[in-house]
């Protein structure tokens, strides 16, 4: 450190004071570290300058030049925090250790290329297939061997891990998508409308899905399996946050594991239920998209909305409440009328935030416009103070439309409804009858179709090999400490949920 901080001083011929006060307030506090953001002269990489120490005069003019760079043209955000001293990075990006110190956090590249075997590619293409069939579209339930859904799950979470909480570098040109829970034939009318030149709809566009894939729905397991595969796929073209329903603790009640032993024998269920929530906690939370717009499931956290503050949280993200910036992204609601928060009374957790806090949260985000889900909205969409969108995609919950929102390479936002089908609503509450273990009583009385084609059941025994190999995937892939302890808490969790389900019998009560 000294002799780069002495490289540091000759270089600018500058202020030991400040450096010194610097060196030495290194760890204190966050009020310390807002200085280097808006004070351009640390913001020249040492590092890149330092083999040039013999030539001081050629860089000083630099220096006397990027205070006038930086008012007319000012680097975004992300840019300016890479430049900071590795010292100042330590104190805010850092995780705690045990001595009370702090240990940089570097997080992995984004993986955007698909690095699948030509062997896997097809048997993605062939689960895609398998989904997108008439039949799947029309309730028949793929019965998915549980290898491939483990195999699955260990293909994408590499990648899902490689992205940080908040994606920052999503690309305009994207369509986004709302809730879907479960309904498989919503998620088919998304693509389809991207649909031309013989190409399908994930080949034409970009997707970015809002989360709350699972629950309520009967075909959760097609949804997770179309979304992992294109995302093992097309890395950089699919991107997948988390909803409150990626979570154990809301998915244990609202269908998706009653889904799960519907559809394998109770060992298999427990296991697959377990693998797929454990595939969650490596979704990321949030994303902005073309610098400019946030999007995440549910909203705001009423303080630490900064990008800084999201760089300091890792994965795997096990419980909800763990980080109340998260718990309150993914849970909260706008409330167009309300000034400042107050108690979220409808989901007992989190707030409602007003336009007021929402405006505050975008501009420490370096945002121009929220764009979320959560809320199911009859006509699909809602619009609040120019501020915020909301979308929400599955149709039919309570004879609503559904709503995706296209954002097109310059920025311009455009709603594209997916009009609801009371046949299809009909037809699934039939549908959901006939299954054994339902988590939602509809028995209205309703005749129509026969439905003896349809298949319901699948069970399959789960093989030994999966659970070595899935061992092996959590196996001592980062020697990180705080890596080790999460992976740990991860398995306790899961052992929580398996505690939680007692059986088809008690779940969904
Ligand atoms: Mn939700």
């Amino acid at each position: 450190m000294g002799a780069l901080l002495s490289v540091f001083l000759s270089l600018f011929g500058g202020t030991p004071s400040a450096v010194e006060a610097r060196e030495a307030g290194g760890g204190e506090g966050i009020s310390d570290l807002a200085a280097p953001l808006t004070d351009p002269a640390p913001a020249t990489a040492p590092q890149a300058t330092a083999p040039q120490a013999t030539a001081p005069q050629a860089t000083a003019p630099a220096a006397t030049v990027a205070p006038h760079k930086a008012q007319s043209a000012p680097e975004p955000a992300d840019v300016r925090a890479t430049a900071l001293k590795a010292e100042a990075q330590q104190t805010f990006c850092g995780v705690p250790e045990m001595d009370g110190g702090w240990q940089l956090f570097e997080p992995p590249p984004r993986i955007k290329e698909c690095k699948v075997s030509d062997a896997d590619r097809a048997k993605l293409v062939e689960h895609l297939d398998n989904i997108f069939d008439d039949e799947s579209l029309n309730g028949t339930r793929v019965a998915f061997l549980p290898y491939d859904v483990a195999y699955l799950t260990s293909l994408v979470i590499p990648i899902l891990e490689s992205e940080p909480m908040l994606i920052t570098d999503v690309p305009m040109g994207i369509t986004v998508v709302g809730d879907l829970h479960g309904q498989l034939h919503d998620l088919h009318r998304v693509f389809a409308a991207e649909e031309r030149d013989g190409k399908k709809g994930w080949e034409n566009m970009k997707y970015l899905f809002l989360g709350d894939y699972v629950d309520r729905g009967r075909q959760s397991l097609e949804i997770l399996m179309c979304l992992f595969s294109l995302k093992c796929l097309y890395p950089d073209r699919i991107f997948l946050l988390r909803g409150n329903h990626e979570f154990i603790t809301t998915n244990s009640k609202y269908g998706f594991p009653t889904e799960l032993w519907d559809r394998y024998e109770e060992e298999t269920a427990r296991f697959l239920y377990s693998q797929l929530n454990a595939t969650f906690c490596y979704l990321s939370v949030c994303a902005i998209v073309g610098n400019q717009y946030f999007c995440a499931h549910g909203g705001i956290a009423l303080s630490g909305m900064t990008r800084r503050h999201w760089k300091g949280i890792l994965k795997p993200y096990l419980q909800s409440q763990d980080d109340v910036v998260v718990h309150d992204t993914i849970w909260s609601d706008p409330a167009g009328g309300l000034r400042g928060s107050t108690f979220n009374v409808e989901r007992y957790t989190s707030h409602y935030y007003g336009l007021d806090l929402l405006a505050v949260a975008l501009h420490s985000m370096e945002c121009k416009l929220l764009i979320r889900a959560h809320s199911m909205l009859n006509s699909g969409y809602d619009f609040l103070g120019n501020l915020c969108i909301s979308i929400f995609t599955a149709t039919g919950m309570k004879k609503n439309n559904g709503a995706i929102a296209v954002i097109d390479d310059n920025g311009k936002v455009r709603m594209s409804i997916l009009p609801i089908d009371l046949e299809r609503v009909a037809w699934d509450r039939k549908l959901k009858r006939m299954d054994a273990n339902h988590f939602e009583d509809t028995t209205d009385d309703e005749e129509g179709t026969e439905v003896d084609e349809i298949t319901v059941y699948a069970h399959i025994r789960v093989d030994e090999c999966i659970l070595q190999q899935i061992s092996l995937l959590l196996d001592g892939r980062n020697t990180n400490g705080e890596y080790l302890r999460r992976l740990l808490l991860l398995e306790l969790l899961i052992g929580d949920g398996d505690r939680l389900l007692e059986g088809p019998g008690r779940i969904g009560i």
